[in-house]
C-alpha cells in the first residue's frame, strides 16, 4: 500500500469563481464577488473574475486534460448566483446544467465529482439584504442546497457545504480584504455563527433527501508562539482557539472554545441552545486545507493594555504572525512547514475523534517562468512543496489518522482573490491571454504518484 490505502482519493481543487469566467452569462445573477473585484481599490490591479479560466465555456477539455493527468476526483464549487440569480425563488436552469454537464463529463471519464455549495460567491442579491449577518440566510443556504440537489444530489458522491468559512468571516467581515469587504468584529461574530448554522441546516436538508457523503470544509494550520514570552503563548492560544477550534469545536464538542467571550469582547453574541444542539448535527467528513504555519506573537499593547498598531493588530485574537527568516516562503510570504500537516491532522483526531478526514487543498504560489521554455513549465519549488506535504500525509496514515484522500491546490493558475492573478498555485499553467494550458513539471510529477499510489515519493521525480 505505500503507506496510502489502495482507495486513497488522488484529486485537485478549484472553485466558480476563481476559474469560471462568464459570471453573468446565461441568465446568471452577479455575486458579491463580482461586485467587490469591480469596486475600484479592492483587488490588484483591479483585476476580476470576468474571464478567469473560461473554464464556462472550456469546461469539456478541461476534463479531458483531468483524465489526461490521471486525476481520480476533481473539487469544484457550484455558483450559487448561477443557480438562483437573486439567490432565492427563481431557477436559472442554464446556470444549473452546466453543473450537470460537467459531472456527467466527469463520471463519463471516472473521475469523482466533489462539490462544494460555497465557496465565497454570495448571491448579490442577498448581500443586499445583509448577507451571511442576516439569520435567515441558514434558510437561503439550505433551500438553494435542495435545488442542487434535486439534480445532483445522487451523482455527486462527496459534497461540502461551506469551504473554509473562517476566512469568509475573517477576510469578509472582521478585515474587509475579501467580499463584502466589511471591517467590523461585531459583524465577523454573527457571521461566523450563522455560518455554521447555515452549513448544519443544510446538512439535515442533505439527511433528508439524499444518501452520500456530506462534509465541511475548513482551513486549519498549526499555532507557535514566536518567543517563550507568556505574551506570546496567550496570544498563540488566542489564536489557535479563533482560527483552529472556532467551527469546529461547536460540530464536535458541541461549545465555542472557552476564550471567546474575552477575544471578542461585547461582540460575542449569545447562543441559545436550540442553536447550539443545531451545531452538533453530525456530518460523514472533514475537509482540511492546510498550507502553512503561523508563528504568533502578542501585538503591541497602550499603558492601559489596549492593543495598538496596524489594521490587524487591532482586530481579535490581538496576535500577529511573524516571519522566521530561516524558513522557506512562498509568494504570498506563507512558510512552507510540512510537518504542520502531520501536526494538524493528528490534533484533529485527538481532539475531535476518529472521523474520516480529506486534505481538500494543499499548495503553494511560487514564481514560475511566464511561459513555457521549450514546451515546458519547469516548477521545482512546488515538486518539492507537494512531496513534503504527501509524506506529512503518509506519516499521519503510520499514525492512525483516518486520512482518505488529498486534493491539490490547485488544478489551474487562477484568480488568488484580492491577489489577482500574479499568484499563481496551479499544477497547470495558464496563459491568460491566449488560455493556452500547459502542465506544469509538478502536474507531471502529481500524474505518477497517482499512477503509483504514492510509491513514487522515494523516486527520482522528471
Ligand atoms: O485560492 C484559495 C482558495 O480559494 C481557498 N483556500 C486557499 C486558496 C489559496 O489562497
Amino acid at each position: 500500500m505505500n503507506g496510502f490505502p489502495d482507495d486513497f482519493v488522488w484529486g485537485a481543487a478549484t472553485s466558480a469563481y476563481q476559474i469560471e469566467g462568464s459570471p453573468l452569462a446565461e441568465g446568471a445573477g452577479p455575486s458579491n464577488w463580482h461586485r467587490f473585484a469591480h469596486t475600484p481599490g479592492t483587488t490588484e490591479n483591479g483585476e476580476h473574475g470576468d474571464l478567469a479560466c473560461d473554464h464556462y465555456r472550456r469546461w469539456k477539455d478541461d476534463v479531458a486534460l483531468m483524465a489526461d493527468l490521471g486525476l481520480r476526483a476533481y473539487r469544484f464549487s457550484i455558483s450559487w448566483s448561477r443557480v438562483l440569480p437573486s439567490g432565492r425563488g427563481a431557477i436559472n436552469q442554464k446556470g444549473l446544467d452546466f453543473y450537470c454537464r460537467l459531472v456527467d463529463e466527469l463520471l463519463r471519464r471516472g473521475i469523482h465529482p466533489c462539490a462544494t455549495l460555497y465557496h465565497w460567491d454570495l448571491p448579490a442579491a442577498l448581500d443586499d439584504q445583509g448577507g451571511w449577518l442576516n439569520r435567515d440566510s441558514a434558510e437561503w443556504f439550505a433551500d438553494y442546497a435542495r435545488v442542487v440537489w434535486r439534480s445532483l444530489g445522487d451523482r455527486v458522491p462527496m459534497w461540502a457545504t461551506l469551504n473554509e468559512p473562517w476566512v469568509v468571516m475573517d477576510a469578509g467581515y472582521m478585515h474587509g480584504v475579501h467580499a463584502p469587504g466589511h471591517r467590523s468584529v461585531h459583524e465577523a461574530a454573527r457571521v461566523a455563527h450563522n455560518l455554521l448554522r447555515a452549513h448544519a441546516t443544510a446538512v439535515q436538508a442533505y439527511r433528508a433527501s439524499c444518501s452520500q457523503k456530506i462534509g465541511l470544509v475548513v482551513n486549519l494550520e498549526p499555532k507557535e508562539p514566536a518567543t517563550p514570552r507568556p505574551e506570546d503563548l496567550d496570544a498563540c492560544e488566542r489564536s489557535h482557539q479563533y482560527m483552529n477550534q472556532q467551527f469546529l469545536d461547536p460540530i464536535f464538542r458541541g461549545s465555542y472554545p472557552d476564550r471567546f467571550p474575552e477575544i471578542y469582547g461585547e461582540a460575542w453574541p449569545e447562543i441559545s441552545e436550540a442553536d447550539r444542539r443545531l451545531l452538533q448535527t453530525p456530518i460523514d467528513f472533514l475537509g482540511i486545507n492546510y498550507y502553512k504555519r503561523g508563528l504568533m506573537a502578542d501585538v503591541a499593547r497602550s499603558s492601559t493594555g489596549r492593543p495598538e498598531g496596524d489594521r490587524m493588530a487591532t482586530m481579535p485574537p490581538y496576535a500577529r504572525e511573524v516571519r522566521d527568516p530561516a524558513r522557506w516562503h512562498t509568494e504570498l510570504g506563507w512558510e512552507v512547514f510540512p510537518d504542520g500537516l502531520t501536526r494538524i491532522l493528528c490534533w484533529v483526531k485527538e481532539r475531535y475523534g476518529d472521523l474520516p478526514l480529506y486534505v481538500t487543498e494543499n499548495g503553494a504560489a511560487f514564481y514560475d517562468p511566464p511561459a513555457p521554455i521549450a514546451g515546458r513549465i519547469d516548477d521545482p519549488m512546488r515538486i518539492e512543496y507537494l512531496r513534503g506535504h504527501l509524506i506529512a500525509a503518509r506519516d499521519a496514515i503510520s499514525a492512525g489518522v483516518n486520512l482518505r484522500g488529498y486534493f491539490a491546490w490547485s488544478l489551474f493558475d487562477n484568480y488568488e482573490w484580492a491577489a489577482g492573478y500574479g499568484k499563481r498555485f496551479g499544477l497547470v499553467h495558464v496563459d491568460f491571454a491566449t488560455q493556452a494550458r500547459t502542465p506544469k513539471a509538478s502536474a507531471l510529477c502529481y500524474r505518477e504518484l497517482i499512477r503509483t499510489n504514492g510509491a513514487s515519493l522515494g523516486a527520482t521525480l522528471p
